[in-house]
């Protein structure tokens, strides 16, 4: 009989967003995941499948994450296997990394096979002493590691299979932790991600599979188990379910039970809204609009609690009727972020510019000047701000340009365009235009 916290993708270190509170959350879910359902359920040991540093190069910050709770299970003498991701894999021109080094000092155990030249794989037997080796034996439970293979994993699989048939011990559970792409549980495709097919055939031989990499929750035929980021990585991953797996096993005999990231443990709130934009609409407009939005997705109470205060990301659609820049999008966040104070806020520009419908019905004899004319008023026309006054503003632009070609100062043009621009239209712009 064993029981163990199956955890994987921790990312602790992550920058994302610019949002610097952001890292601290990921230490707060990992904190009460190992708190709650590692040290408070006494289990026997705990599995790491892979990333639990969100870069090779960990950061002091990201150490400090990972090592206040390494101490804590070592208090408690909880052991905690773990192998490479491919996010904090070692570098192949070193034998160092930080894995192995947190491995060295008995903070956790860094499970890896042992590949020879020619390719072929062996699983050696833990060796406290060098703090290596390629499984360990914890109470009934036999613990295989792998590395991270990338698009190889395919071709490597057979090799590994084949080492754990030879090692596994049969009254006990056998289990392997792979970190890996697999087939069918993603939301692009993948080329080379693992088949099920390969996967299956591991079945005869690994009791648990304890899988990494994907940040989703799934499993397969109840033997294979993938249990996501702890925290998400990114918005789409806020809007999927992961967690951890408590997994009590009785030799072959495996019983889960899945641990949901922000019931079971904390997970940052993230709200995500799509606002359609009116192409009628000024950017005065639009943005007290985009202001009600995020006014309605915060929670408005003032003495909102810092845990609770949301990530918004507002997608933004629609057709716009003048220039992308218009439209000011720093300034709304910066209000929003000052009115609201969400942890975060993350606007996506996904409008697309009216079509510019321009100059039809012209035929060849129409002359260029009065062909000109038409095209900027066309231009003008679906502004919201300018198109009603789009016929005496072509004038402008068109005088603007002569006074150009005629090597006209530039302050001289510029006083010309503010007058034309902001004074009231006089009634016939014709006429004031020549008598400038
Ligand atoms: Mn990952």
């Amino acid at each position: 009989m064993a029981k163990f916290l199956h955890i994987a993708d921790v990312h602790l270190g992550i920058k994302r967003y610019n949002l610097p509170d952001r890292t601290s959350d990921f230490f707060r879910a990992w904190k009460e995941v190992i708190e709650r359902h590692a040290i408070d359920r006494r289990v026997d040991f705990v599995l790491i499948a892979g990333d639990l540093f969100d870069r090779r190069n960990v950061d002091p910050q990201a150490a400090n994450h990972a090592m206040y709770m390494l101490r804590k299970l070592e208090q408690e003498r909880i052991p905690v296997i773990v192998i490479e991701g491919n996010h904090d894999q070692h570098d192949t021109t070193t034998r160092f990394s930080w894995l192995r080094s947190f491995s060295q000092w008995r903070y956790m155990k860094l499970l890896e096979p042992t590949w020879s030249e020619g390719g072929a794989v062996s699983l050696e037997a833990w060796n406290e002493e060098e703090a290596r080796g390629g499984y360990i034996d914890i109470g009934d439970a036999r613990i295989f590691g792998t590395n991270w293979y990338g698009t190889t994993v395919g071709n490597v699989l057979p090799a590994l299979g084949e080492a754990v048939r030879q090692t596994r011990r049969p009254e006990a559970t056998n289990i392997m932790l792979l970190h890996s792409d697999i087939e069918g549980q993603l939301n692009r495709p993948i080329q080379n991600a693992l088949s099920i097919s390969k996967l299956v055939s591991l079945r005869e031989t690994v009791d648990y599979l304890a899988l990494g990499h994907t940040h989703k929750r799934f499993d397969i035929e109840g033997w294979a188990f993938n249990p996501g980021s702890l925290e998400a990585c990114s918005v789409d991953e806020a809007m999927v379910a992961r967690g951890a797996f408590l997994v009590e096993t009785d030799g072959p005999r495996i019983k889960t039970e899945f641990v949901r990231a922000g019931e079971d443990y904390f997970q940052r709130p993230f709200n995500r809204v799509v606002h359609e934009i009116s192409s009628d609409d000024d950017p005065d407009r639009i943005r007290s609009e985009i202001l009600e939005v995020l006014r309605r997705e915060c929670v408005t109470s003032d003495d909102l609690e810092d845990e609770q205060r949301p990530i918004i990301e507002i997608t933004l659609r629609g057709q716009l009727a003048f220039k992308n820049s218009l439209l000011r999008l720093d300034r709304v966040k910066e209000q929003a972020m000052e009115e609201f104070q969400p942890l975060g806020l993350i606007i996506n520009n996904k409008t697309v510019p009216k079509q510019l419908a321009v100059a039809i019905g012209f035929n060849r004899d129409t002359p260029r000047g009065e062909r000109e004319m038409r095209v900027i008023e066309d231009l003008i026309k679906p502004d919201p701000r300018f198109g009603h006054r789009a016929a005496e503003l072509a004038l402008v632009v068109v005088e603007a340009k002569r006074l150009a070609l005629e090597g006209e100062s530039p302050e001289k043009i510029l006083r010309y365009i503010e007058d034309r621009l902001f004074q009231p239209a006089p009634t016939d712009a014709a006429e004031a235009v020549c008598a400038e």
